[in-house]
């Protein structure tokens, strides 16, 4: 409905006027000037389709490096992937918040914990370990580690050389529910410990294998997901359907989910990850999704394509998918890719759809 202007006669019109001025002295706000911002009749993010290339972050977040040291007050060298679409904010989605975070040789980052849900996926490198509630986490290419919300942890660098990874919360999320905590521990590393395995994975990284009389958890207690598992499970899951057994996506598109061993739900609460696989030449069917989700290329190259925009990705390029955007992915080599999405969220709510297929093919 508009403003029945036009129609009015003049005194009515000023009698209008006045009417939403007094409105607005008021801090009133009338629904039929605003109806199709509140409602839209499909999503309409401000977060725009984008993307950030390992090539242009990794050099900055080691000159960053150089120049700013890590340490209490800023707490870490993370450097946000902010969507264009959302000025002034260190957002990747409404929701999300994708960062690269540089760790120099033989530097530590302090202990803290906060609301906010946190995990950490490894593109190149090794030598960090991030300490989860005290349990010392090794930190290694492919391996996806978990923090979930209000467990301390501190990262430290082992080694001669840097470590660079990419971090992902739900920073805006928790921003816009008026929901974050934030809490310091020690200044000093509680641990310089560096073993192969932590606790976690000794006690819940036994495939179908769970201690006993232990409860189920709301985040998964496992922190570390590791590479070699991962890899496995696609290359099965594609040679099985090589051997005609249903058992991916679709042909020639494998995925996995990271799950929480003690509910076989999300490893955490606000956030989904997954590894997909597509073999050389593969182009997936379009989907569009309510709720945002970013990607980031593991290995390979290929193109992604969302809403109207195309990127043509390598090794550690990271897209950002805006809720109810259409997506495609076209693996030029062999390609695998790393995404995390705020699904869980919208499934909590009621709030999730997903349209695949003819909505529709490019
Ligand atoms: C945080 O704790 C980490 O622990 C990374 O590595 C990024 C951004 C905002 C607030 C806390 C980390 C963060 C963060």
């Amino acid at each position: 409905m508009t403003t029945p202007a036009g129609q009015l006669s003049e005194p009515e019109d000023v009698a209008l006027k006045q009417l939403y001025d007094d409105f607005d002295r008021a801090a009133l706000m009338p629904l039929w000037t605003q109806r199709e911002e509140m409602m839209s009749l499909v999503p309409s993010p401000g977060a725009v389709p984008a993307c950030w290339r390992w090539a242009t972050l990794f050099p900055l977040a080691s000159r960053a490096g150089e120049l700013v040291p890590v340490g209490r007050g800023g707490e870490r060298r993370a450097i946000a992937l902010a969507n264009p679409g959302i000025p002034g904010r260190p957002f990747t989605t409404a929701t999300l918040w994708a960062a690269i975070q540089f760790l120099g040789p033989h530097e530590s980052a302090p202990a803290h914990r906060h609301s906010q849900t946190a995990f950490r996926f490894v593109v190149e490198g090794e030598g960090v370990w991030t300490n989860v509630d005290g349990d010392a986490v090794a930190m290694r290419r492919g391996d996806l580690l978990l923090t979930p919300s209000w467990h301390f942890h501190e990262h430290h660098n082992t080694t001669d050389k840097p470590m660079a990874w990419l971090d992902g919360l739900d920073i805006p999320l928790v921003h816009q529910l008026d929901a974050g905590f934030f809490e310091l521990g020690p200044d000093t590393l509680t641990t310089a410990a560096t073993p192969a395995r932590s606790v976690s994975e000794r006690l819940w990284g036994h495939p179908g294998l769970l201690p006993a009389a232990m409860p189920a958890r709301p985040n998964s207690p496992l922190m570390a997901y590791r590479w070699i598992h991962t890899d496995a499970a696609l290359s099965d899951q594609l040679a099985c359907e090589a051997e005609g057994v249903p058992a991916t996506v679709e042909p020639g598109h494998g995925a996995v989910r990271f799950t929480n061993p003690t509910t076989g739900g999300d490893v955490l609460r606000t956030i989904r990850t997954e590894m997909h696989r597509l073999r050389a030449g593969v182009t997936t069917t379009r989907v569009r999704t309510v709720g945002s989700s970013v990607w980031q290329v593991f290995e390979g190259s290929g193109t992604v394509y969302v809403a109207d925009q195309s990127f043509e990705v390598a090794t550690g390029d990271v897209v950002a998918v805006p809720s109810w955007q259409k997506l495609t992915i076209e693996a030029t080599t062999g390609l695998d890719l790393f995404r995390f999405g705020d699904d869980p969220v919208y499934e909590a709510l009621g709030l999730a759809r997903t349209v695949r297929g003819e909505d529709g093919t490019r």
